[in-house]
């Protein structure tokens, strides 16, 4: 075709189109009854909830696909440093208010569907969450992924399709059961199917050395080899025509057909065997902080690894013959250790496929890669058997100890003969298990070592990483976790984000979260106050519904909603939280009447999912529930105290909890939360933060100050080290809440035996011993300002007011300018 030919087929295909669709409500309603007959292929006139929510989502997709087609072409056009996000988790949650509100067409489509008789609000409950990933670390990615694409940046997100997302819970009789949540059940009209992009994928074989004109070389020839087949997901920016793309990977079995097996007519189990393929992308490991060094994962890690770097190293190839400018238009960010096979990957394809020389190769790489952690302790570190990754990618296992030789002559040549040093360093530990350590290989290989606060960043210099930060100090940096302003406050607080531009008198604070800051000077005004607690009430309620619906219990609200939503880990010590409970249960009990009238009364809401092989953990959920079955039921309490675990926590439920929360609970023992982004979410909902100064917190108390929030433990402090000081003796009231639960004061007494032992004194790792009075000091506080509404919406106020650092637009910022090395890429509208 020539390209007159091609030209003049495009302008007849423009003049075919009515220009972009249209969002006026007409327009809309035509287009959700058109995918009602046409898509869902229903009447028009007979369609029920679930089939709208469908058309509907399928006329935001359009929407959706109309910028994403243009940003490509647009980002093709410039050819800018594109960046490469590859995290093995993505938290999306729900996508239809997103991009609605992303599109800045939300009040046209609420319109367009009170006219066909539906409420926007009603259809968009029926969505369910993408939930491909564990916790902190996977919204982490998704904030990421709404900043990038609003900030304009030329990226792609890179990941896994896993069939199951994270388990459900369900809880029976108060223990923690979990059932397998097949998302894509009912169709997931947010992705776009891309049967044409797809990759081969090899696994096992040998590597065998051959010479060509006297030049040795290495081939793999593979045992096994798998399809990634591509999904896309837009991700629409606000207030900005740019849609990024979020291309997640499924397994197929490869095209290449087992002629011997179909020939001995064997047809039947052939394909039952190829189809075994698929179970590489079936399922999330739903651990998160435990590495098990289980095959599939690792089958897992270099799937995605090796189709994305085959798909990155297409795009960079459709426009440059040569690797020359490789790490100019191409920068990777590995969230974690998670993908860090990808560095080992792109030299294997540089040094096997495109035939550059090792010295070449390993400058390209360790231009192109930046590595963030989130790990705060040496067992967090993800170490892989050297026996697995010789048997399923032996030609990665020859590199890696390539790169550790060379390293290990570079650093002996540096620092001498320092042995045990050299022995930590080393990418390969030797002992029992003979194994590959993923973060010295990730440091080793990226320009650049991110943590994610300035806690962590200290620990990494002082304790997990500091050979290293000794030998490269340049490398290492932070960047304070952040999350979006738009999915926590504009998403799923309405009522709050027009109470805020109403106040600033303008919407830029939802792309210019800083102008929060200007609530500070209304923060007594007693009208702003007046109206400030009147939406808090009207997010009250809704929560209260749905605590009734999930949960059967009534709660009051007048009652301070008192909340601890998150994973459930013994460092983030939801124990401590429900030992609190039953003291305060206990002094209610033991008032008399008259002093039962001043006690400020309380909705104790805990909510999260245990790893299902997390034996402890789940004996916490079973213990808060035994608690709240007594506590709920006893008449001498009423409304003074409640206990509720809120079911199957998620993305989607987070949003209806935070906003609604009066007081929310980030009490891990100091030292072990990397960051933590929940407080963030909770402060910018103008929750009051009652927590530790561990991780992001200790950030937060400066942005807010500490008159602001409610304390935990000793003052701030920086020294990480103070950690291990030895703890301040335990109080009786501690000694009496254990023994409680101990005598089976709320049941189960031989089941929550191992709870109290690990308790005791010098098993106590967490010290909950050791922080109880304080705790209990803090919570005492915060009764007291709870009754002085003006002094408690003042602070309320002033933690919205000081959120606006926590925002992921500003994390993102940094990584560009100081990691990545990108510049927006804006697509003109
Ligand atoms: C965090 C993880 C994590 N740290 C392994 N580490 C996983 C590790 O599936 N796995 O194998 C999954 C997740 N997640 C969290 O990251 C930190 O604990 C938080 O403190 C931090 O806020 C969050 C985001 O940086």
């Amino acid at each position: 075709e020539s390209l007159g030919e091609r030209r003049a087929k495009a302008e007849k295909m423009f003049g075919l189109m009515d220009g972009f669709l249209k969002n006026d409500p007409m327009s809309l309603q035509k287009d959700i009854l058109d995918h009602v007959e046409y898509t869902v292929a229903r009447s028009r006139f007979n369609f029920d909830d679930f089939e709208a929510f469908q058309a509907l989502s399928h006329s935001v997709r359009d929407r959706l696909i109309e910028r994403w087609h243009d940003t490509h072409q647009h980002f093709k056009k410039q050819d800018p440093k594109r960046l490469y996000f590859l995290s093995l988790e993505f938290l999306m949650g729900r996508s239809l208010s997103n991009s609605v509100i992303n599109l800045g067409i939300r009040d046209e489509y609420a319109e367009a569907l009170s006219q066909l008789g539906f409420e926007y609000e009603v259809l968009a409950e029926q969505e369910g969450d993408a939930a491909l990933g564990n916790g902190g670390l996977a919204r982490l990615s998704a904030c990421q992924m709404d900043s990038l694409a609003t900030l304009d940046y030329p990226v792609w997100g890179y990941g896994l399709r896993y069939q199951y997302g994270l388990f459900r819970q369900v809880i029976v009789d108060g223990y923690q059961h979990e059932q397998p949540d097949y998302w894509l059940n009912f169709g997931n009209p947010w992705e776009i199917e891309r049967i044409q992009v797809s990759y081969s994928v090899k696994f096992y074989g040998m590597v065998e050395e051959k010479a060509s004109n006297g030049v040795k070389y290495k081939v793999w020839t593979p045992g096994e080899t798998v399809e990634a087949v591509a999904y896309d997901n837009p991700i629409p920016g606000y207030g900005t025509r740019n849609a990024i793309n979020l291309r997640l990977w499924a397994a197929k079995p490869s095209g290449q057909y087992d002629l011997e097996s179909y020939n001995t007519g064997d047809y039947i189990n052939a394909i039952v065997n190829r189809q075994k393929a698929e179970t590489i992308s079936y399922v999330l490991y739903p651990d998160d902080r435990s590495y098990q060094g289980k095959e599939l994962r690792l089958k897992q890690q270099y799937f995605f690894v090796s189709a994305s770097v085959q798909d990155i190293i297409r795009r960079f190839k459709d426009v440059h013959d040569n690797f020359d400018e490789f790490p100019d238009k191409v920068a990777f960010q590995i969230n974690d250790t998670h993908p860090s096979l990808a560095i080992v990957e792109v030299l294997r394809v540089l040094i096997d496929e495109e035939c550059l020389d090792w010295g070449k190769a390993w400058e390209i790489v360790c231009r192109a890669f930046s590595f963030t952690t989130h790990t705060v302790n040496t067992e967090g570190l993800e170490k892989i058997p050297v026996d697995l990754l010789g048997s399923l990618l032996p030609r990665h296992l020859q590199i890696m100890y390539d790169i550790n030789h060379r390293f290990m002559e570079d650093l002996k040549r540096k620092i001498g003969q320092d042995y045990s040093r050299l022995e930590r360093m080393s990418i390969v530990e030797e002992g029992i298990v003979k194994s590959i350590r993923m973060a010295n290989l990730s440091i080793i290989c990226s320009h650049t070592v991110n943590g994610v606060s300035r806690v962590h960043f200290e620990l990494l210099k002082t304790r997990l990483f500091k050979d290293f930060y000794d030998l490269w100090p340049q490398k290492f940096q932070y960047k304070t976790n952040g999350v979006t302003q738009r999915r926590w406050i504009v998403v799923s607080n309405p009522g709050l984000c027009s109470l805020i531009s109403k106040w600033l008198g303008t919407e830029a604070w939802i792309r210019n979260v800083d102008l929060l800051a200007g609530l500070r000077e209304h923060a007594s005004n007693p009208v702003l106050q007046q109206e400030w607690r009147m939406t808090k009430t009207i997010n009250k309620m809704r929560l209260a519904d749905y605590i009734e619906t999930s949960t059967g219990v009534k709660v009051s609200l007048d009652a301070m909603f008192d909340v601890q939503v998150k994973r459930i880990h013994e460092y983030k010590r939801q124990l401590l939280n429900i030992l609190g409970i039953i003291y305060r249960y206990d002094c209610i009990k033991n008032m008399n009447k008259s002093d039962r009238k001043k006690v400020v009364p309380r909705v104790c809401i805990i909510g999260g999912k245990a790893a299902p092989g997390y034996e402890v953990a789940k004996k916490i959920i079973k213990l808060c529930h035994a608690v709240a079955d007594k506590v709920n039921n006893d008449d001498d309490v009423g409304d003074l105290l409640k206990v509720v675990f809120i079911p199957d926590y998620n993305v989607s439920v987070a949003e209806l909890v935070i906003p609604g929360s009066d007081l929310s609970q980030h009490i891990s023992t100091v030292g072990h939360e990397a960051s933590g982004t929940g407080s963030m979410k909770f402060l910018m909902n103008g929750c009051l933060l009652l927590a530790t100064a561990d991780g992001s917190t200790v950030e937060i108390i400066e942005e807010i100050g500490v008159e602001n929030m409610f304390l935990v433990g000793t003052k701030l402090h920086e020294d990480p080290q103070s950690g291990d000081k030895p703890a301040p003796g335990v109080s009786i009231q501690f000694i009496r809440v254990v023994s409680m639960v101990r005598n089976g004061y709320f049941g189960f007494k031989e089941y929550f035996n191992s709870l109290c032992d690990s308790l005791e004194d010098d098993k106590d790792f967490y010290k909950l011993g050791a922080d109880f009075s304080s705790y209990l000091e803090a919570q005492a506080m915060a009764d007291r300002v709870f009754v002085n509404k003006e002094k408690w919406t003042c602070m309320s106020i002033l933690s919205t007011a000081g959120s606006g650092k926590f925002s992921s637009d500003r994390t993102i910022e940094e990584y560009a300018k100081h990691a990545w090395g990108i510049e927006p890429c804006k697509c003109p509208f």
